[in-house]
């Protein structure tokens, strides 16, 4: 079992992408864990993206995740880390193949919709920086047995 963090970033919010988005995943037959509306504060940016301190682009990540509030959403199942990031896509959507969330919507690195986690370690560090443990939730799903063999 994974989890993955994923933040609708505040251009999705802006053009109206939530819905889309997260149909998207919802169809896809991933089961959410977490999800609400925030707005993420300087101090939780960069935490979120201390790996990216001292890189030529922090700041403007800095100031485009905080630019306005966004959705998370945490996803919990078999191999979601790799599922979730093949369906947003690569990070420059020029590069982003159609029928990616990048490549669907995007156009430019600093615009680029959303975040997933890159690897099972991250989910679970990104998961607790951005929820308590009493804002997740676990379920049963009876249609379980017709997504997994
Ligand atoms: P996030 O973390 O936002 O989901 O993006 P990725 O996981 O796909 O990519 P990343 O961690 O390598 O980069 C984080 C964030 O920084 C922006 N960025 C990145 C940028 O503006 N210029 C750059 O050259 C790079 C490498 C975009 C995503």
């Amino acid at each position: 079992m994974e989890r993955s963090l994923i933040i609708l970033k505040p251009d999705a919010v802006q053009r109206g992408l939530v819905s889309t988005i997260l149909g998207r995943l919802e169809q896809r037959g991933l089961r959410f864990a977490g999800l609400k509306m925030m707005h993420v504060t300087q101090e939780l940016a960069r935490k979120h993206y201390a790996e990216h301190e001292g890189k030529p682009f922090f700041a403007g990540l800095i100031e485009y995740i905080t630019s306005g509030p966004v959705v998370v959403i945490v996803v919990s199942g078999k191999n979601v880390i790799e599922t979730v990031r093949t369906m947003v896509g690569a990070t420059n959507p020029v590069k982003a193949a159609p029928g990616t969330i990048r490549g669907d919507f995007g156009l430019e690195i600093g615009r680029n919709l959303i975040h997933a986690s890159d690897s099972p370690e991250s989910g679970e560090r990104e998961t607790s920086i951005f929820f308590a443990s009493n804002e997740l939730v676990t379920m049963e799903r009876s249609v379980d047995r017709w997504i997994y063999e």
